[in-house]
């Protein structure tokens, strides 16, 4: 009988922890231009929203465009309490699907990544 209660109490503790501990990663929640989405003019910023409270530091895009050459991303800083990364884009970007592929490091020391693309269809 003990041990079944130990157990359970280490199972609920086990949960618990790995719960919380993703809760305070950085996740990529919503992005303009959308996520998979396609748009109809070129956009010149992309805006990535996280989860979590990001350091500027270590967090960055890199996005390829159609040609499959890299885009030119300037001016990165964080809005929205830190949640929401911004880089500016060129000016007159091409038809066609781009690439984002995203790095982010949250407050509490814990690094994320991932990719997502986007379509410009005038
Ligand atoms: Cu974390």
């Amino acid at each position: 009988m003990r041990n079944i209660l130990l157990a359970a109490a280490f199972t609920l503790l086990t949960s618990v922890t790995l719960s919380g501990s993703a809760y305070a990663h950085a996740k990529l929640e919503a992005a303009q231009p959308p996520i998979g989405g396609t748009v109809k003019e070129a956009p010149t910023e992309l805006d990535l929203k996280f989860s979590e409270e990001l350091n500027l530091k270590f967090t960055g895009v890199k996005v390829t465009g159609p040609d499959k050459q890299e885009v030119k991303t300037d001016d990165a800083m964080l809005m929205d309490g830190d949640k929401t990364f911004m880089v500016s884009l060129p000016k007159g970007l091409a038809a066609g699907p781009y690439k984002v592929e995203w790095h982010a490091l949250s407050q509490d020391g814990h690094k994320t990544h991932g990719e997502y693309k986007f379509t410009v269809k005038p």
